[in-house]
């Protein structure tokens, strides 16, 4: 517990907070000022009133009170910042526990676009179960599968109508019994997407709430009566936050689609029916769950007005009601402790918003919440949004990362992904030049697997895949594209406005896998060759990790990183590796003059002294 901010602190007791840490940390990297600048005497030791004040033309009036709020209400300390005595108290040791998920290799299946068994387009489980040796052979133990459950595919399966129902084009409960006993006899894991921010309209729950005034369901969302729209939030799919039910005259909250309604989790109704949900999944023996927009649950009481200089800033109005709701660590609490703990089931965060001290709350070990959260920082460069044109540097993700790495602390354990079913591929924004692409794509498979932290491969990524040339919006099918091109249309050319939307959209990564038998389904320019060579380095990396523990438990510290390189050691009392990186598309001189006479262990053979475009060696020796 610490003391409550007032307009009379300073802006480094701000920086001292975790949500003030974590928004201050956001806002200087958008600046691009270094955070020496709030930490040091001029600007640390400055009152929150006298620098709000100097700043009053860029903000709002009313932002420090609210900011000091959002701060205050989180009274908690990370670990790391709490004296020996809490720590003992709390049962906090600085040994890092051993635990299934550190050591595992996760790979994201999106069902829709993994792979079809019957020939209809779609993906499918059976289409899955006939890929369970490919996976076995790639060497993952670990399978994150997105939602399966039955929908109406507003929003590709997050948006759900039964969540113990398989959609129909997918199969059928035998199909997902067997897809389960299937990964178990091979040694893998399965997790589940879990989506209970919201529900799809269609939901049986949302269904009675519509129809009977009196239902009990009618608390089970944020359903409003009135002419007035309740406040000023904006969807993250385009739009405000609102639909209006004209017959029967309510208003109902959704952050996504306009078929997603939000679950109002203050209603302790809808807590209980939702952790019966987990159990009943739980029960059947899938092994955890990816938790969807988890950190959105909890909505600020009232929800009042959105600040609009935040939501300039975010580009959605509203979101500090919620991206860390008030009663965020309790709902997540009684979820871990009546449905996951019971079955020693493994839960990972989806958590956009939230910065590194906010994540050390979500899953820092004594605290029982979370085991992992991904954070989405390092997607895009600061000072810009998905589907801008503009190049990525890795020299930002190198201080990313070993921010994260130097100072996440032993409680916490970080995931560690470039894709996922909701961006373009990573390596398309590093570099735009298709001969450097495949040095882009290594790189970043070796970084994902000498890191420190659990990789989630997403699908395709072991095939080399890259973005698709769409040609005109007939070719996406994503909400989010849809609804961004319907909403600003005639601001621009309908070319310009395509050009950006395709630069940035969802469906990159969700084009049908190039396996063989699909060829034929696709048009020409949707297809792609999957790389062998691609296939052989991760099958290479993830036996590596899997066999050399230094990888996955050992320390991990930076020897150097001047421009555009990255040379890191991880090891542990028994071996060693240092790993170099060249961040840039052009050669630079080799800075790993190899002291130790460790052995290069990928490439196999290189020049000494200089590196090419994107290389990256992996050096290992063994401790006497
Ligand atoms: O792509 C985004 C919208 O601009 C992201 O903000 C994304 O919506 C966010 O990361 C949440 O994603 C998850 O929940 C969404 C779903 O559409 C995504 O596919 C899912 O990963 C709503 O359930
Ligand atoms: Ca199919």
């Amino acid at each position: 517990m610490r003391n409550e901010l007032t307009p009379e602190s300073t802006v480094r007791d701000l920086y001292a907070t975790p949500v003030g840490h974590d928004i201050l940390a956001k806002i200087l990297l958008q600046l691009n000022i270094s955070e020496d600048l709030v930490t040091g005497p001029l600007i640390g030791r400055m009152k929150l009133k006298w620098l709000f004040g100097l700043a009053k033309k860029q903000i709002a009036p009313g932002f420090l009170e609210k900011l000091l709020h959002l701060v205050n209400s989180e009274p908690d300390v990370p670990a790391d910042q709490m004296t020996p005595m809490e720590r003992e108290l709390a049962g906090i040791t600085d040994e890092v526990t051993h635990a299934w998920w550190k050591e595992a290799a996760f790979y994201q299946v999106y069902p829709r676009s993994f792979a079809d068994s019957n020939g209809d387009g779609i993906g499918d489980l059976r289409g899955i179960i006939g890929r369970l040796d490919y996976l076995k052979n790639l060497g993952v133990n670990a399978v994150w599968l997105s939602p399966i459950y039955d929908s109406p595919n507003d929003d590709n399966g997050y948006d759900i109508r039964d969540y113990r129902k398989i959609m129909t084009e997918f199969g059928t409960m035998e199909d997902f019994d067997e897809l389960l006993a299937g990964l178990h006899a091979r040694g893998m894991k399965l997790i589940m997407d879990l989506v209970v921010n919201h529900t799809s309209d269609e939901h049986a729950w949302f269904q009675e709430a519509l129809r009977d005034p009196q239902s009990k369901y009618r608390d089970y969302y944020f359903l409003r009566e009135g002419e007035e729209i309740p406040n000023n939030w904006t969807s993250f799919f385009s739009g405000n936050a609102w639909n209006h039910y004209e017959e029967q005259g309510l208003w109902g909250l959704h952050l996504f689609s306009k078929k997603q309604m939000d679950l109002n989790w203050d209603n302790p109704e809808v807590r209980a029916d939702v952790i019966e949900m987990i159990n009943w999944w739980l029960d059947k023996g899938v092994d955890g769950f990816r938790m969807d927009v988890i950190n959105y649950i909890s909505k600020e009481e009232g929800l009042p007005q959105g600040d609009e200089s935040i939501g300039a800033m975010m580009g959605f109005t509203g979101i500090e009601h919620y991206f860390y709701g008030p009663h965020l660590h309790e709902y997540l609490r009684q979820v871990q402790a009546e449905a996951f703990a019971p079955h020693e089931a493994f839960s990972v965060g989806e958590t956009p918003g939230v910065g590194r001290e906010m994540a050390k709350l979500l899953t820092g070990e004594a605290r029982k919440e979370l085991n992992m959260i991904f954070s989405f920082d390092h997607l895009e460069m600061p000072g810009h949004v998905r589907g801008d044109e503009y190049t990525y540097d890795l020299n930002f993700y190198r201080d990313y990362i070993c921010d994260w790495m130097e100072n996440y602390g032993p409680q916490c354990w970080m995931s560690l992904f470039y894709n996922n079913h909701d961006n373009p591929r990573m390596a398309c924004k590093v570099t735009k030049d298709p001969k450097l692409v495949k040095k882009v794509q290594r790189l970043l498979a070796v970084m994902q697997f000498t890191l420190k932290g659990t990789p989630f491969v997403y699908q395709g990524d072991e095939m080399g895949l890259v973005n698709y040339d769409f040609r005109s919006m007939e070719e996406l099918s994503d909400v989010e594209a849809v609804n961004y091109f319907a909403e600003h249309r005639g601001e621009k050319p309908d070319e310009e406005l395509f050009a950006q939307i395709k630069r940035g959209t969802r469906d990159h990564s969700r084009v049908l896998l190039p396996w063989n038998e699909a060829a034929g389904q696709l048009p020409e320019h949707l297809r792609q060759e999957p790389d062998n060579e691609m296939f052989d380095l991760y099958r290479r990396l993830i036996r590596m990790r899997k066999n050399h523990p230094a990888l996955i438990y050992g320390d991990f510290e930076v020897l150097d990183r001047s421009k555009d390189s990255f040379v890191y050691r991880r090891a542990d009392e028994r071996e060693t590796f240092v790993i170099e990186c060249n961040l840039s598309g052009r050669p630079k001189c080799e800075v790993w003059k190899n002291p130790e006479g460790l052995h290069l262990v990928w490439p196999k053979r290189v020049p000494r002294g200089k590196m090419g475009p994107y290389e990256v060696r992996i050096w290992h020796g063994k401790k006497e």
